[in-house]
Formats: structure tokens, C-alpha cells, sequence
């Protein structure tokens, strides 16, 4: 990548707070993924969350109400499968990176999202707005997360939406609700709510994401699984905080 490209990705991903790559992984290898992902749905192989334990709105009940099984993220992509391992390090993501978090030393890390998400038809739940970053501890809030699309991502079967900019902002405590959810039901919050925008996908598409923009997505209205692979970085001097879930695996040096 020359430096008027990186300057440029770099630029708005510091603008957004997000930024889309099209096309960086192949059909071929698109393919290769799913059928990856499929292996690992059938039976679902642990470790698993299911929709039931994310008690999102819309989620079943418990693990044995109707769809409770249902599963919502394949844990530990990164350890799971080489083919998974590869995208975590793929040249194109990691040159990207570097661009983005103006830094050539990055981690991707074991303890947050590394994981396949898929939204099943029938049994999806909402997530609603949030910063991924409310529950993660470093020394900084500056991480960057890497959602490749693995089939078409819609507002009808789900897709991610976010609020550009919103990585800048500082937030009062009241806009948020006691699991740190971005409150709907809160006045103040209503003009930021509007400028949400769908990053709606195609397959090999990449998006990147800083930690504190905000992001919800809808349920899958379709009736195809909707599969994504999801891994997040941080540069080596934005250290976990010990003895925080952010510190409970290592992360590997790229
Ligand atoms: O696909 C979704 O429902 C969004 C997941 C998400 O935002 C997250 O895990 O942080």
C-alpha cells in the first residue's frame, strides 16, 4: 500500500470511527470459510455461545426453550482453525491495521470477539447500541476489531449498523443503561440514534472498527445463516490490564 492509500484509509477510518474494504478476500476463499464455519456447526463444536446466553432482546429464554441452542458465536476462531488463523494474519488485513493504528507492532488478541459470529434465521436476537469497548481493559481505549463478511450482509438479514464519529465522542453516564447499552429511551441520545448508518456487505468484504464506536444490529429476517468472522487488535503498547478478562489468554504478536 502506498503512502497517499494509507493516508487516505487512514484519514477516514480517524473521521468514522469505521472503514470498509471491499473485495479483500477471493470467492475461492470465501468458500473455503463457510465450509470451515459449516464443519462447526454440525454438531456445534465448543466452545459455543448460544442465543440463549446472550439475553439479548428476542434471544429464547434459556438453553432449552424453542431455538435456545441456537448458536451465535464459534469461540476461539483464532485456535479453532488454521483457516480461520490466516484471516486473523492475512497480509491485506494487517497492512490495513497498520495504516489505521499508525503503528507496525500489533496483537490480535484471544479474549475479545476472535470469534465466527452467525445470525441464524428464526432464532436471531437484537443487539442493541453499544461500545465494544465497555467491558474491555487496557491501557488505552484504541483497538480495532476486523468483521469480514463470509455472505451478504443486509439490513434484512441483520448487518451491523454504526455511528459515525461516534469514536470521538465522551458520553454522560445517564446515556447509557445498566448493562452499558447506548439508552433508546433517553432523550438526549435521540440525534446521534438518527445518523445510524447500515454497513451492509458483501461476501470477502472487510470492515474495520474502532472499539468505541458505537454499533447495534438487527435480527436475521432471511432464511440463510449469516456468518462472519471476528478478531480484534490492539498495538503493543496498549497493554490489558492484569487480572481483567482482557488479560486471561495471550495475544499473538503479528
Ligand atoms: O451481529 C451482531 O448482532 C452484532 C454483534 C456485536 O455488535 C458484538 O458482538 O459486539
Amino acid at each position: 500500500m502506498n503512502d497517499t492509500i494509507s493516508k487516505s484509509l487512514s484519514g477516514n477510518f480517524q473521521r468514522d470511527g469505521f472503514l470498509v474494504r471491499r473485495g479483500l478476500f477471493s470467492e475461492e476463499r470465501v468458500g473455503a470459510l463457510v465450509a470451515a464455519v459449516d464443519q462447526s456447526l454440525n454438531p456445534a463444536l465448543a466452545p459455543v455461545e448460544f442465543e440463549a446466553d446472550v439475553h439479548y432482546p428476542g434471544a429464547p429464554e434459556s438453553v432449552l426453550a424453542p431455538g435456545g441452542r441456537t448458536p451465535r458465536r464459534l469461540l476461539h476462531a483464532y485456535g479453532r482453525n488454521a483457516l480461520f488463523r490466516e484471516v486473523a494474519e492475512d497480509a491485506a488485513v494487517v497492512e490495513t491495521l497498520r495504516a489505521l493504528m499508525q503503528t507496525p507492532q500489533l496483537l490480535v488478541s484471544q479474549n475479545h470477539h476472535n470469534c465466527v459470529m452467525t445470525k441464524h434465521p428464526g432464532y436471531s436476537s437484537v443487539t442493541s447500541w453499544h461500545q465494544d469497548i465497555r467491558y474491555w481493559r487496557f491501557d488505552r481505549r484504541e483497538l480495532v476489531s476486523v468483521w469480514v463478511a463470509l455472505g451478504p450482509e443486509t439490513v434484512d438479514n441483520g448487518c451491523l449498523l454504526v455511528i459515525p464519529g461516534s469514536h470521538q465522542l465522551e458520553f454522560e453516564p445517564g446515556q447509557f443503561d445498566a448493562a452499558l447499552f447506548f439508552r433508546e429511551d433517553y432523550e438526549p441520545n435521540t440525534g446521534l440514534l438518527a445518523s445510524a448508518t447500515p454497513v451492509e456487505l458483501q461476501a470477502g468484504d472487510v470492515l474495520f472498527f474502532h472499539a468505541r464506536t458505537l454499533h447495534a444490529a438487527g435480527r436475521n429476517e432471511s432464511d440463510v445463516i449469516k456468518r462472519s468472522l471476528v478478531f480484534t487488535y490492539r498495538a503493543a503498547d496498549n497493554r490489558p490490564i492484569p487480572e481483567t478478562r482482557s488479560a486471561v489468554f495471550e495475544d499473538i504478536p503479528l
